[in-house]
């Protein structure tokens, strides 16, 4: 399978984010996709590809208007009254009434596009996210065309994106890559499309894109929101509304989890999306699962990634690997790529 990638996420370093009380550095760093890519091209694993500019359409297709206005304008507007610090919110409706409204000053309009205080906005940001939304739909432009061939590609994306929804940025992902991707898909002309999210955290983001949405099945594996980020969605009870009632599917997992309870849920949501007829899969490949992630506490260790990428063969044909967390710097390249190669050799 080829990989698509482009250096533009460079752009994009966040520097600092609001994590245990205190402003840290970033876990969301440029070297992880830089490691992502170095392990795909050490592995073999097919060719790396810059994307075309496929322009904002597909992007629109998503995202609200007024909110990519907000993306490519934020940091200048932030920069003409704080000329230091990266842009984080400070302040957030928190669903207190009445109803929101875009404020005019920069400080309230982050608050109003953001779900947290970890996800800043730099010079760069809006390139970087920009060109990592291109990454995914120039690898689903690809599967659809045959092109550049087979029937699995993966978009080395940086930000991440699973954490962003129609109008709001958290999470360290800005663009929801794997939703435009799945969407673009739909474009093509797949008929229903699966998402399949691995992240260690709850899809939210993606979750509430597709939420009353037949046409495109939604299922995660990710820590119980009760112990962990985005806390507020994840719950196995959430299941869609209106005419996606029942195209959505969550199997939280406890602080702790380990390989063979991992599979077996994964199994489970292999199952959910056979039954669903699905014609094409995006998987949202994060591998913040790891033992030894720093911001995560479930237990997968580096031989499991293949074990997980070995079951995905069942997954419906085309199948679109989207790179969303992993934060653990040592290993999250050979992990994600572990899921590929897994991947590849249990293709027959
Ligand atoms: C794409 C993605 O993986 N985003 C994850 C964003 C998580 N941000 C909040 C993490 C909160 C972790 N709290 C536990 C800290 C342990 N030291
Ligand atoms: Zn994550």
């Amino acid at each position: 399978m080829d990989a698509w990638y482009s250096d533009h996420h460079q752009a994009h370093d966040a520097q600092s984010e609001l994590l245990g009380g205190q402003l840290t550095a970033s876990h969301e760093t440029p070297l992880r996709a830089e490691r992502v890519l170095d392990a795909f091209l050490e592995a073999g694993v097919g060719l790396v590809h810059t994307p075309p500019d496929a322009g904002l359409a597909p992007i629109l297709a998503v995202h609200d208007a007024d909110y990519i206005d907000f993306l490519r304008g934020a940091w200048d507007a932030w920069r003409a009254i704080e000329r230091k610090h990266p842009a984080l919110p400070t302040v957030w409706h928190a669903g207190l009434g009445p109803p929101a409204e875009r404020p005019r000053h920069i400080e309230g309009q982050l608050g109003y596009y953001a779900m947290d205080a970890a996800s800043a906005i730099v010079a760069g940001t809006w390139t970087a996210a920009y060109w990592s939304a291109q990454c995914a739909i120039a690898a689903a432009s690809s599967l659809m065309q045959g092109a550049e061939g087979g029937s699995a590609a993966f978009a080395i994306c940086r930000p991440p994106g699973h954490h962003a929804t129609a109008r709001a940025m958290g999470g360290y992902c800005y663009l929801n890559n794997a939703a435009i991707a799945a969407q673009h898909l739909r474009a093509l002309g797949q008929p229903r499309v699966a998402v399949l999210d691995i992240d260690y955290h709850h899809g939210n983001g993606t979750q509430s894109i597709f939420w009353q949405r037949d046409d495109v099945f939604f299922a995660s594996l990710h820590a119980d929101p009760h112990d962990d980020y985005p806390y507020f969605s994840g719950h196995a009870r959430e299941r869609g509304e209106g005419d996606g009632l029942g195209a959505t599917l969550n199997l939280p997992l406890p602080p702790g989890t380990q390989a063979p309870e991992y599979l077996a849920a994964l199994e489970q949501a292999l199952d959910a999306i056979e039954a669903a007829g699905c014609t094409a899969t995006v998987v949202s490949l994060g591998v913040d699962t790891f033992e030894r992630d720093p911001i995560s506490r479930f237990k997968l260790r580096e031989g499991d990634y293949a074990q997980i990428g070995v079951r995905l063969k069942r997954l419906p044909r085309p199948v679109l690997f989207v790179f969303e967390g992993g934060y653990a710097t040592g290993e999250v390249g050979t992990n994600a790529v572990g899921v590929l190669r897994g991947y590849e050799a249990g293709i027959e």
